[in-house]
């Protein structure tokens, strides 16, 4: 059976027949939205060294060396810099993981994630 509507919706149209000869009293257009995505932003300071920055968006944003020091230069630059974007949850470990190399290392790196705005 085909559960798809297959014609964009008319308030208050008139039922119809379908394609299989069903009576369809009723279409609506589907009205799920992609799910919101996250994404991961790395905050500048004064005293984590440039080269445990660039190591962190390789280790835990998949990026390659070139690609993480631009990243970090960015972050340096402007104060702030995205290293990828996910869903919420994984946008949360992401956050997590940054803190706790972060914590573990002794630097004060700071790294927030925040809805992509549409
Ligand atoms: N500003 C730091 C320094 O000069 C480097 C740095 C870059 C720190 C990016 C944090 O997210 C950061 N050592």
């Amino acid at each position: 059976m085909n559960y798809m509507a297959t014609n964009p919706p008319t308030p208050g149209a008139p039922p119809s027949i379908s394609d299989d000869g069903s009576v369809v009293l009723e279409r609506r257009t589907q009205r799920v939205q992609p799910p919101q995505m996250h994404q991961v932003v790395l905050l500048n300071d004064d005293y984590t060294p440039m080269e445990f920055v660039v190591a962190v968006i390789q280790e835990f944003f998949s990026k390659d060396r070139e690609t993480a020091t631009q990243i970090m230069l960015k972050v340096h630059l402007d104060g702030r810099g995205v290293c990828g974007v996910f869903s919420k949850d994984i946008a949360a470990t992401k956050v997590d993981q940054v803190r706790e190399a972060a914590a573990k290392a002794g630097h004060p790196l700071q790294c927030v994630s925040e809805p992509v705005e549409s």
